[in-house]
């Protein structure tokens, strides 16, 4: 591990000022193991005062005019752009992800994100129903929305920026204040984003954050608060469980993303090539650190060879290397640590009996780069659904190919995991493509692509990998708490 003597700084921010931590721990980049910046952590105190904070403001801004809420978000939205490059360059160092991937993905869905939410909350309406009872009265009956109140968004390392904003415009449109608690592994982009929000002229106090790790520390204070309205969360499932027991006393709601080990079922009708390219996407997208990504390929078996060997020859193209460098197509994985976790289901596999096809190792990285946590693209075939590798979450660049002969045989295959988050289907078969869409049972199901996304729509999952559902009106479902007047007439 190198270190450098002008490391930059990530401070708390509380009350629109930047707070110090009594302690401080060092944010390495995965890409060539350097440490890149100190972060200030958040004990009970400084957790205290952000939500002493945002109780503060919620008064003002939570019965503020939605049009000038609205407003605001959409200014956010325009500051994120301008200052896009400082985002994108403040991800990179966290996360050592390629340059295209930050700018196209990560900063710009942070400000859709931002502009989707002012224009959902800005054109919502109230439930109302005029009732007419058997015995002659007439009443009106309207539910006027209020915000739920201090609400803790806590999120992860994988799309730091992409996820804290896909809860925090919402809750901020609903007229919450927040406490947010980015990931140990991602503390940068949390914090750059309190200066776009206050040159946007949000008052200080309504967005907040916290830096730090779960237990004992930032995480769990926020989670154990008293004065906390709520919390949403993304995460691991295993995470989402403690926080479930640690807000179950003061009975809060909660939303939940969590963890997915989602399938794509291959039919011998699809168009191979488009085929090949989204699967190969949806398995290696992010270095497979997507909580949609497909880790389990069940495909029909009078084409499997034909499927496999291009999907061999697809994960051979993909380029690992410097971030900067404008043909990389791939990062590192997230850390050391995250690297022995994938590492360790690498070897599972093959003593689980898999056949690598490509990859299953730590790959030779040049110069600085050979420090960083870097794992080879995957795919095995050989397993079946009962090992371990094809039930549990790797969350890396790996995926399973399993052959199949009928159509039940594949739906019952896919849905035979705890979890629930996301299915692709890949058939030139529509109306078979809408049935088993339907039959998945997932929060989200694609049929001939992956993770194209309408901000309108359900996102969520069931089972292990979530409670409620995030996007469009959903979110403002979550995020308001609805109070029905009811006037005779
Ligand atoms: P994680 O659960 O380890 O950490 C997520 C956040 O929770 C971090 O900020 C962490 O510090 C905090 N945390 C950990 N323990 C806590 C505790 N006891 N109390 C309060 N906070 C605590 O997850 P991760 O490793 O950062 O992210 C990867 C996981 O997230 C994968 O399982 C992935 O599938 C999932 N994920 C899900 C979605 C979704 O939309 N469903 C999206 C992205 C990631
Ligand atoms: O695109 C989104 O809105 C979203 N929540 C994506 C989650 C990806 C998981 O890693």
């Amino acid at each position: 591990m190198t270190t450098s003597n002008l490391l930059p700084e990530v401070f708390n921010v509380v009350a629109g000022r930047h707070v110090a931590g009594r302690s401080t721990f060092p944010k390495v980049n995965p890409a060539d193991g350097a440490v890149v910046a100190q972060v200030h952590e958040a004990d009970a105190e400084i957790v205290d005062a952000a939500v002493a904070a945002a109780r503060h403001s919620l008064k003002t801004w939570g019965s503020s005019p939605v049009g000038e809420r609205a407003n605001l978000l959409r200014r956010v939205a325009d500051r994120i752009e301008a200052r896009a490059e400082e985002f994108v360059e403040a991800e990179i160092r966290d996360t050592g992800k390629p340059v295209h991937l930050v700018r196209e993905l990560d900063v710009a869905r942070a400000a859709t994100n931002f502009r989707s939410f002012a224009d959902t909350i800005a054109s919502a309406g109230l439930d109302s129903f005029m009732t007419e009872l058997a015995d002659g009265r007439q009443a009106l009956n309207y539910a006027v929305n209020k915000p739920l109140g201090v609400v803790a968004v806590i999120v992860p390392w994988n799309l730091p920026l992409l996820l804290l904003t896909w809860k925090v415009a919402p809750a901020l449109a609903c007229g919450n204040t927040v406490v947010v608690k980015p990931s140990e592994e991602t503390p940068s982009t949390a914090t750059l984003l309190a200066e776009v929000i206050a040159e946007a002229g949000v008052p200080d106090g309504v967005y907040n954050v916290v830096h730090g790790f779960g237990p004992g520390s930032a995480g769990e204070h926020l989670t154990t608060h008293k004065d906390i309205d709520g919390v949403t969360f993304t995460g691991e499932s295993s995470t989402g469980s403690a926080i479930m027991r640690a807000v179950a006393p003061a009975v809060r709601p909660v939303s939940f993303e969590l963890g997915g080990k989602n399938a794509a079922v291959v039919f011998a009708d699809c168009d191979l090539e488009k085929t090949l390219d989204g699967l190969s996407r949806s398995i290696f997208l992010n270095t497979g650190q997507v909580c949609l990504c497909t880790e389990r390929v069940y495909v029909e078996r009078s084409i499997f060879d034909e499927l496999a060997n291009g999907l061999v020859e697809r994960a051979k193209e993909l380029k690992l290397g410097d971030p900067h460098a404008a043909g990389t197509t791939t990062g590192p994985l997230i850390s050391d640590k995250h690297r022995e976790k994938v590492q360790s289901y690498l070897d599972l596999a093959v003593e689980e009996g898999a056949e690598v096809l490509v990859g299953g190792g730590v790959p030779q990285m040049e110069g600085e780069l050979a420090h960083g946590a870097w794992i080879e693209p995957t795919l095995w075939a050989g397993l079946d659904n009962s090992c371990r590798v094809v039930r549990e979450e790797v969350f890396g660049p790996v995926a399973a190919l399993i052959p199949f002969d009928t159509e039940e045989e594949a739906i019952d295959l896919a849905n035979d995991t705890e979890y629930g988050l996301a299915a692709a289907v890949w058939t030139t078969n529509l109306e078979r493509g809408h049935r088993v869409a339907r039959s998945m049972r997932v929060g989200m199901a694609w049929v001939n692509t992956w993770y194209l996304r309408d901000l309108r729509s359900p996102f969520g999952g069931v089972g292990l990998s979530g409670i409620g559902r995030e996007g469009g009106l959903h979110s403002l479902h979550f995020y308001s708490e609805p109070t029905n007047i009811c006037v005779q007439l």
